[in-house]
């Protein structure tokens, strides 16, 4: 009896995931979907473990992640992936996470490739450590012609240091009199943004329980649906991401499509 009884659960467990992506796949599929991948330090202390332990285990999170995105045809999944802020943490910490790149090049390369994704960052690039840079070219340029999912990395990424540089960009064009003052428009700032030709998000996710948007995209999600969970990042599964995705759908239906 108890044997029936698991097996049913477990079968009726299958079914629910197989039908909220089911259901997911016949309503309207975000084209772009931003994460804020919080909580891996947190998911490693309760564990008494180091916090690298954290990024470790989400890295196996981004994976997952990413091949849902795919599978639903998303066009753009852009991952929180290192702040401007971030700098400030143990110089142990930040040393191993300057190291996830070539981490995930050496693990994932071969099926990202397969999957047609195209590898793409946003940030600061002039202040990452000439390896993770490396890293970085060595993924941009071996999925460069790609035509499938943008898998984009924010990395050394700041949104007020973003739009203080698109500022500056913009003064110069005006300077050197490319563009006049009155002509510029959101056109003109969304050319001078790390995000130049990419769609806004439609949904912003953050994991791990805080309710912020931490300097993340600010002129890109000034119209995002945004969802939060309490889950932490290593923790948060392609469920949750459906889940996330079917909330998305069924307020656009409610509010129309702005
Ligand atoms: C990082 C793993 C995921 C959890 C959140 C923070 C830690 C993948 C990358 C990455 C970046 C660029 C790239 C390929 C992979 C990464 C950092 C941290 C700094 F081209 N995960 N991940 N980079 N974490």
């Amino acid at each position: 009896m108890i044997r029936f009884l698991k097996s049913w659960f477990a079968g009726s467990e299958a079914l629910d995931e197989e039908s909220l992506l089911s259901r997911v796949r016949s309503g309207p599929i975000p084209r772009h979907v931003a994460i804020i991948m919080d909580g891996n330090g947190r998911w490693a202390k309760k564990r008494g473990l180091p916090r690298v332990a954290g990024h470790r285990e989400g890295m196996k999170t981004v994976r997952e992640i990413a091949r849902a995105a795919d599978e639903l045809g998303i066009e753009v999944l852009t991952l929180y992936s290192f702040s401007t802020e971030n700098w400030k943490r143990p110089r142990e910490e930040v040393d191993y996470l300057m190291k996830l790149p070539e981490e995930f090049l050496r693990t994932e390369l071969d099926e990202l490739v397969r999957r047609n994704v195209q590898v793409r960052m946003i940030g600061d690039e002039t202040q990452l450590p000439a390896h993770t840079l490396s890293a970085i070219r060595r993924f941009q340029e071996a999925t460069r012609d790609n035509s499938g999912l943008i898998l984009n990395f924010a990395l050394n990424y700041g949104s007020r240091d973003e739009i203080l540089r698109a500022v500056r960009q913009i003064v110069e064009e005006v300077q050197s009199g490319k563009v006049d003052k009155d002509a510029i428009d959101e056109a003109v700032m969304n050319r001078c943004l790390y995000t130049a030709g990419l769609p806004d998000p439609d949904l912003v996710i953050r994991t791990s329980g805080e309710i912020r948007v931490s300097n993340f995209m600010l002129w890109q999600m000034a119209y995002s649906e945004l969802w939060f969970t309490d889950i932490s990042w290593p923790d948060f599964r392609r469920n949750h991401f459906f889940q996330a995705i079917e909330d998305y759908q069924h307020r656009s239906r409610r509010f129309g499509a702005v």
